[in-house]
Parts: structure tokens; sequence; C-alpha cells
């Protein structure tokens, strides 16, 4: 496994707050802050709703094996599916069409649903991490939530707030795909400062969340508006939240990405999803797996993925698709 930084930044660089205490918070001054006031979007707990046609379900009222049984596709039987973290953490969505994932399964460091100002226990947290529109550019679930050891080890920081998602499956071929987003609220200032939060998707141990054409994990330092620029879907302007054009919180996002691996056929294999915070819990950064999208078969796979509206993909998965009128290319 990589143990080295994906994010190549200098391990003594200064940090804006303790990393070992649970609670530190980031002062949200500097550029959120003025966005905020300049916005008026102040992070009042107004529960926001979600646009119509969006729905999420979190784990409140499903099993993990429901998430496991709505990503599963041909070729793949789940054996058992596990889940850590906070049960407002993971769910499945539907009608997120902005996102290139219109339907599947989300895992956030903070919350996909809004809290319910009747609960004592929800103070943690205030809106949907994902379901749209982008009305903060600070949307955060602070949960008070563990890391992940694997992260830790993954990224070269201390993580929090992680949701993890272990699949035991039986592929039937001797390759895997799995396709998926990732978006987070760090995007809009904070990744640049060294708030990348950690993601990855591993295969019987080995990271397969990585950029097209390389080996680094995909993340708010690795896909941006500077690097891998192509890869790269903006949701917001300067100080202005409501500017996206994308009807989902998400700041910004990848365009759909696919991890793939060599399986053994007929053999269990584990697929393990996992997305926390770092440095502090706030901020969160959100995971989309495609319905049915967790597929084998033998040889080249480029997976089913969510059904497209229009598909220009060659053999090898190079090219044109567009989902709900936006278009994305896709590389592998
Ligand atoms: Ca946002
Ligand atoms: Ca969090
Ligand atoms: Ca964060």
């Amino acid at each position: 496994m990589n143990t080295t930084s994906a994010h190549g930044r200098p391990a003594a660089e200064p940090r804006r707050g303790p990393r070992h205490h649970r609670r530190a918070t980031r002062a949200l001054g500097a550029a959120c802050a003025a966005a905020l006031v300049a916005t008026g979007a102040v992070a009042v707990a107004a529960p926001a709703s979600a646009s119509p046609g969006q729905n999420v379900t979190s784990l409140r009222d499903l099993e993990a094996e429901d998430l496991a049984a709505t990503i599963a596709g041909r070729g793949i039987t789940v054996r058992s599916a596990t889940f850590s973290g906070n049960d407002v953490q993971a769910g499945r969505f539907s009608g997120m069409h902005d996102t290139g994932i219109a339907r599947g399964v989300a895992l956030t460091t903070g919350s996909l649903i809004d809290a319910d100002p009747q609960s004592d226990a929800d103070t943690d947290f205030s809106a949907s991490a994902l379901l749209g529109p982008n009305e903060k550019l600070t949307t955060t679930g602070d949960l008070g939530g563990r890391g992940s050891r694997a992260l830790d080890r993954l990224v070269g920081e201390t993580t929090y707030d992680a949701a993890v998602l272990t699949m035991r499956v039986v592929p039937s071929g001797n390759r895997l795909s799995l396709s998926y987003v990732f978006g987070s609220e760090e995007y809009a200032g904070w990744s640049e400062q060294d708030f990348a939060d950690a993601f990855a998707i591993w295969v019987n141990g080995s990271p397969c969340s990585t950029v097209p054409r390389s080996r680094d994990l995909v993340s708010t330092a690795t896909v941006n508006a500077a690097t891998n620029a192509e890869l790269y879907v903006e949701n917001f302007a300067p100080n202005d939240p409501g500017a996206g054009t994308h009807d989902t919180e998400l700041n910004a996002f990848t365009t759909v990405l696919t991890c793939e691996a060599r399986v053994t056929p007929r053999r269990v294999s584990t697929v393990r999803v996992a997305v926390a915070d770092t440095r502090d819990g706030q901020l969160d950064s959100t995971v989309l797996l495609g319905r049915d999208s967790l597929v084998s078969n033998k040889g080249k796979s480029k997976g089913k993925g969510p059904k497209a509206d229009r598909d220009h993909r060659d053999h090898r998965g190079h090219g044109k698709v567009s989902y709900g009128g936006h278009s994305w290319w896709l590389y592998r």
C-alpha cells in the first residue's frame, strides 16, 4: 500500500489547529467567511429542502447490505456488507443528475440529510452535504466521529468523521470496476490551504481511486481547477455558492471516474470505500457510487455505470457521455 502522502505537502508545514484535538475548529475567516457575508448565505441552521426530484435515504432507514445491493451490478454477488460511521453519513440517493451519477449510494464526512430540528442528537449538522442547490460554501457535519487508520496511513494525516463501507463480493470475471464521483466543500479555498480530505476505494487492499493514467489518489489536491482540470466540475463562483450551475450542495466535484482492478473469478474480493475529514471535522467531502456500477467481467471492463442519455465512449471507455443534459469526457 502506498504510505506516502498523495498530496506531496511537506510534513513540517504549519497547521491551523491542534490536529490531535477532535474539536479543533477551523477559523472560518478569510475567504469563506467573507463569502458568507457577501452572499448573505450565513450558516443559520435553516433546514434546506432538496430540489424537486432529489431524494436521499440514510442508514437511519437502511442497512449496509441495502447499499451494497444498490451498487452491485452484473457479475457481482454480494456476500456481506458493513458500515462504519454515523448513520447519517451513508445512504441511497436519486435525482442527482447534475453530478453525473443520478442514482446510487453516497458516503460523506458530514450528513446526507437535513437535521431534524426536534432532535437533540442532530445538533452537529444542519444541512445535507449532497442535496442541491449549493447554498453554502461551508456545509459542515461535525459529528465527532473517529477517523480511518487505513486513510491515515494512505494520506499521511490524522482523519476524522470517517464513513467506511466494506463489501465482500464474489466477481464472476477477472476484472472488477466501480463508477464514482468525489466532491467536497473543501473546494472553494480550503484545499489550497492543506485541508484536502481523505478518500480511497480499495480492492483487496490496493487503492484504485486514482487519477486516470496516474498513481495519484483522487482528492481536492489532485483534481481541481489547476490540476487535472478536465476531470473537475466547479459549482460556485468566488464568494458565491449560488452561482453554481449544478444542482447539488457540493462546491465542486469530479467527472465520473472508474476504479478498476484485477480479481480472482469466483473468489471473495473485498471492496472498501472510505472518506474522512482531515485536520478537523469541518467542511464535508462526499463520494457518490453509481447504482449497478460495481460489475465484473472477463477482460477489459469499463463498467456499466449510470444510464446515460448519450454515450459516445469507445471500447476502451474513452469518449463523451451525457447525463441530464450535461456532457462529460471520460478517460480510462
Ligand atoms: Ca456547498
Ligand atoms: Ca465532518
Ligand atoms: Ca473536511
